[in-house]
């Protein structure tokens, strides 16, 4: 190797240390993993935070997911304040199925409610366990899905799946 072509590759070797990203410490512009549920059925769509204003999900059926987020948690005791997520939707069957909450970053609850308002059933684990309820619904019926944030940090995912 002649002495120009060995300082040319001693240049692109300190040039190639320089730039290795393993060696970078400059985290600064590091924003964390980026955490999300595979892309559902659907998606949520603000507003939903009344029964009445409920999100129209049509009829679904086993395999059927809808991913959305809580912008707000309750805090203190308290779900003053907190994002509520509110879903409409009939079943494809009368058999049982089971409707699976999974969340990140917050304790999010779920509750199902008839068209009438009366609580069917409801799934508030204590602390971020995903939730889970095994429930037959009359198909012919609609039924309210409430999604609530009881603890966590704004913007905590979550995921609806019928299973
Ligand atoms: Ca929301
Ligand atoms: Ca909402």
């Amino acid at each position: 190797m002649s002495t120009p072509t060995r300082l040319a590759a001693l240049a692109l070797s300190l040039l190639l240390a320089a730039c290795d990203p393993v060696f970078d410490d400059d985290d600064s512009a590091f924003l964390g993993p980026v955490v999300m549920f595979p892309e559902g059925t659907a998606a949520e769509a603000e507003p939903n935070d009344t029964a009445a204003t409920a999100q129209s999900l049509g009829i679904v059926g086993l395999g059927y997911s809808v991913t959305g987020d809580s912008s707000a948690c309750g805090s203190d005791g308290t779900l003053d304040g907190a994002d509520v997520d509110w879903l409409s939707l009939s079943l494809d069957t009368g058999a049982p199925v089971r409707l699976r909450l999974d969340m990140y970053d917050g304790d999010v609850d779920l509750a199902v409610f008839d068209d009438d308002g009366a609580l069917v059933a409801d799934a508030a684990t204590t602390g971020v366990d995903d939730e889970e309820l095994a429930l037959a619904l009359d198909p012919d019926r609609v039924w309210l899905v409430r999604v609530r944030c009881w603890m966590g940090n704004p913007g905590a995912l979550w995921r609806l799946r019928v299973l």
